[in-house]
């Protein structure tokens, strides 16, 4: 299908199934901000920082995003901008890690990358190409008006590109689309300085429109991953169309808000709109869609529904998305979480996009590669109850016991996911009655299971023996 350059034409788009299908993605934020590596830690996300007393300015103040260090390190007195002081001096200036980063990346291998996200059990990967910090990593024909040597000279994007493609994942690419601190020499240091913080030149509305369309030509990521907004100049519907015409399986997600503000009433009335959409939606409040898209972006939210509309969750492995050398290694998620949220996500319509966050010589720490490994192992016996499944008329139940059990489906399949890593002898799910004819079993070992149904339960008979696992599925062909 060809898409037109309108609203209406762009409103057919459709979610491909590829998308659907994959439920699991690697994030990989890595750029300038992976050499001091640093955030303050309090074990704390942003959204949880933000609904403190001066939430916003907090948050902003005490960003736990290690990707954040150039904002952070501006506003004086924070816990970065002292530990910037400290350990590189008072007039060392955040562009010069360049130099460090490229130094140090030398030694980043994509294969290497790329076997770690195909083990565990990614299908798809997003690259940060452009981060807030404005440093692009790849060599743009299209340079940085103010910086133009502000750019990798090694490919980095095109060689993690091919890499992962040559695993069979697929390959979407972020950019920072309204953010480029490159462009400002001031802070972000609440909800004012957010929105001061929108590019409004014409000079920066070519430059990220001409990068995008890049990084499409070139590219042709199968994920076009904005972040914060994009120029308002720019006629969204002429890239999405020319997008999804050059990327047939091509998807969008949601953080596309152009602002165009042109008195400092209207600026007065965004500030109160946002501080309330905050108030209302935490952090992914103030990014929500307000045109089209294909599927929305929360962040770090704790609390999954189910929703019709495809959408993606995204948080890093702890509170950064950037490495962070000072994370508290007992905020960090472990398998057994990260398989906890994957299931409750897929049962949801959701899929999760992970993030891993290496160091500046492309290493990644044990803290995020061991679990994650660990779900690739758990994928390896319970994919089919995740991959190419969709959610069900029911989402959620629990066992008699109390355990937590999630439901996915594919055609006459339904999958009990139990949240447990022990299960008795006997496990009754509440309120799962299922065809008389229904044959059961468990995912990882061979036979089938007897059951009964008890009334509304669903009895299952677990043998003896069974391999410990984090999570148990229990496939009921119907
Ligand atoms: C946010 C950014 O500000 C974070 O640094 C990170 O990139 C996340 C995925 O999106 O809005």
């Amino acid at each position: 299908m060809k898409f037109e350059p309108t609203a209406e034409s762009i409103s057919k788009h459709e979610v491909p199934q590829w998308y659907n299908d994959a439920k699991f993605g690697i994030f990989i934020h890595w750029s300038l901000f992976s050499v001091p590596a640093w955030a303050p830690v309090e074990g704390k996300n942003l959204a949880e920082l933000s609904e403190s007393d001066d939430g916003f300015g907090n948050s902003m103040r005490n960003s736990p995003y290690a990707e954040w260090y150039l904002n952070t390190s501006r506003i004086e007195g924070t816990p970065t901008n002292l530990h910037h002081k400290e350990v590189y001096g008072e007039n060392y200036n955040y562009f010069d890690f360049q130099g460090k980063f490229e130094e140090a990346n030398k030694t980043m291998s994509a294969d290497e990358w790329a076997d770690f996200f195909k083990e565990a059990g990614a299908k798809y990967v997003v690259l940060v190409t452009k981060h807030h910090d404005g440093y692009c990593l790849w060599p743009s024909e299209y340079k940085n008006p103010k910086m133009p040597e502000y750019q990798s000279k090694r490919d980095l994007v095109g060689e993690i590109t091919d890499a992962v493609r040559a695993r069979g994942m697929k390959m979407g690419l972020y950019y920072s689309g309204i953010f480029d601190w490159t462009f400002k020499d001031y802070p972000i240091d609440g909800m004012e300085n957010w929105v001061n913080h929108h590019v409004v030149t014409d000079e920066y509305a070519e430059y990220s429109w001409n990068q995008t369309e890049e990084l499409i030509h070139k590219y042709k990521p199968s994920i076009l991953w904005n972040d914060i907004g994009f120029p308002a100049q720019c006629d969204l519907n002429e890239l999405y169309a020319d997008y999804y015409n050059t990327v047939p399986e091509g998807v969008i997600n949601d953080r596309w808000r152009q602002y165009s503000v042109h008195s400092d009433e209207e600026k007065k009335r965004l500030v109160e709109k946002l501080n309330k959409q905050l108030a209302e939606g935490g952090i992914s409040g103030i990014l929500v869609p307000e045109g089209f898209c294909d599927y929305t972006s929360p962040e770090y939210a704790n609390e999954m529904k189910l929703q019709k509309k495809k959408w993606e969750l995204t948080r890093g492995m702890g509170m950064s998305f950037g490495y962070n050398q000072n994370e508290d290694p007992k905020y960090m998620l472990k398998a057994k979480e990260i398989i906890y949220m994957l299931v409750d996500a897929v049962s949801k319509n959701g899929n999760l996009l992970l993030n891993v966050g290496p160091r500046a010589d492309g290493s990644i720490q044990e803290e995020q590669k061991k679990p994650l490994l660990e779900t690739g192992k758990w994928l390896k016996i319970n994919g089919e109850a995740i991959y190419e499944t969709t959610y069900w008329e029911k989402q959620e139940a629990e066992t008699e016991k109390g355990q937590q059990v999630r439901f996915t489906k594919k055609g006459n399949q339904l999958y009990a996911v139990i949240l447990d890593e022990e299960l008795d002898a006997s496990v009754v799910i509440k309120d799962l009655e299922i065809p008389s004819g229904a044959t059961v079993t468990l995912l990882g070992e061979a036979g089938e299971l007897s059951w009964e149904q008890k009334g509304e339960n669903l009895s299952v008979k677990i043998p003896e023996n069974i391999q410990k696992q984090y999570a148990y599925t229990l496939k009921i062909s119907c």
